[in-house]
């Protein structure tokens, strides 16, 4: 009995060494001043074509004409933890992407490396003439924010936050093709084992079952509730500009904030039903006027083959309606 609870005790206290020493920690958004990493272009990105604040980036620095080297990055949806890379973690202790490496200084978080880009770096762009972000962009740059420590915190007021609850049924056909060793090494190295345990439990039980837990699909209807909300709001706001963008005929940064999210709401199931044309003329209109951009085509190169392959299953499921998650679509 005593030798068990020691030995017990040994393993925890080495787990806790393990994850001290090679885990994912915790660390300040922003420039990394001071530090330094391995670079071979002036910009390099380190991103995943399906990471929601990837894209965003992605979007910035393609509609400012700046050229930069692409480093994929795997997520666990896309097969393993690449953010939890000894590599990675040098360049975001956070074990997070996005990241910006300017000149070998590492930047990061989403809404820091666009405002970086934005207002840091002057204008590579002769379209561009004020490196001022308007308060309406800067409302809903705001507003689609995804936090690093609660993604899902805010649902009420973040248009962002309603985004991994509503990536669940799409994260969760994805897990069928990881592997547990994958997810077992996040379980010791990541930050936030919340987000690890929704993945294993993916893959156990399985698309259908995971979103009939009751905590998940209440969340999952929870961020569907709040999403009309902010999509009215958002409604209401092009109308006042007379559209096709937030402040009329002119793109601005927030335009591409709220691109990533159309994305996301249509790859993971959701678009037409929370955010119909009838309903939402405007909103639509703002989509449509985004994909047809230059900087969209950055989006189209980086989407991993799997994450179409997962969002074609996920349609599948969703409207057969004899399947559980056709329920959890069309209430
Ligand atoms: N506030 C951060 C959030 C970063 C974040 O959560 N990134 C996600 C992808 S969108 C990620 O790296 N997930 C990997 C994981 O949780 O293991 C930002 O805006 O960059």
């Amino acid at each position: 009995m005593m030798i068990g609870l020691v030995i017990f005790l040994v393993l925890l206290m080495s787990l806790g060494l393990f994850r001290h020493r090679y885990g994912a920690k915790p660390v300040v958004a922003g420039v990394r001043h001071g530090e330094r990493v391995p670079h071979d272009a002036e910009f390099e990105l380190y991103a995943n074509g399906f990471s929601h604040c990837s894209r965003k980036t992605m979007l910035a620095l393609a509609e400012r004409d700046i050229t930069f080297a692409y480093r994929h990055v795997d997520l666990i949806e896309t097969g393993r933890y690449g953010t939890l890379d000894k590599d990675y973690l040098r360049i975001n202790p956070n074990g997070l992407i996005p990241a910006l490496v300017h000149k070998g200084v590492p930047i990061i978080d989403s809404d820091e490396i666009v405002n970086y880009i934005t207002t840091q770096l002057g204008s590579h762009s002769e379209d561009v003439t004020s490196l001022e972000i308007p308060e309406r962009h800067r409302f809903w740059i705001e507003k689609c924010r995804l936090d690093s420590l609660d993604p899902m915190g805010g649902i009420d007021t973040h248009l962002g936050a309603c985004i991994p609850g509503l990536t669940l049924p799409l994260f969760a056909v994805m897990m069928q093709s990881v592997s547990f060793s994958a997810l077992i090494r996040g379980l010791a190295l990541h930050n936030d084992r919340k987000r690890v345990m929704f993945f294993v439990m993916a893959r156990l039980l399985g698309p259908e079952r995971v979103v009939t837990v009751k905590p998940i699909r209440t969340l999952i209807e929870r961020s569907r509730s709040a999403v009309a909300l902010h999509l009215r709001e958002l409604e209401r706001h092009l109308a006042e500009s007379e559209g096709p963008y937030l402040t009329g005929s002119e793109f601005g940064i927030g335009d591409s904030a709220l691109s990533v999210v159309y994305l996301r709401l249509e790859e993971a199931g959701w678009l037409d039903l929370v955010c119909p044309h009838r309903e939402f003329p405007l909103v639509r209109k703002h989509y449509d006027a985004l994909r047809t951009r230059r900087s969209w085509e950055v989006l189209l190169d980086a989407y991993p083959p799997r994450v179409a392959e997962a969002a074609e299953k996920l349609g599948e499921l969703a409207t057969n309606k004899t399947t559980k998650m056709a329920g959890l679509f069309f209430l």
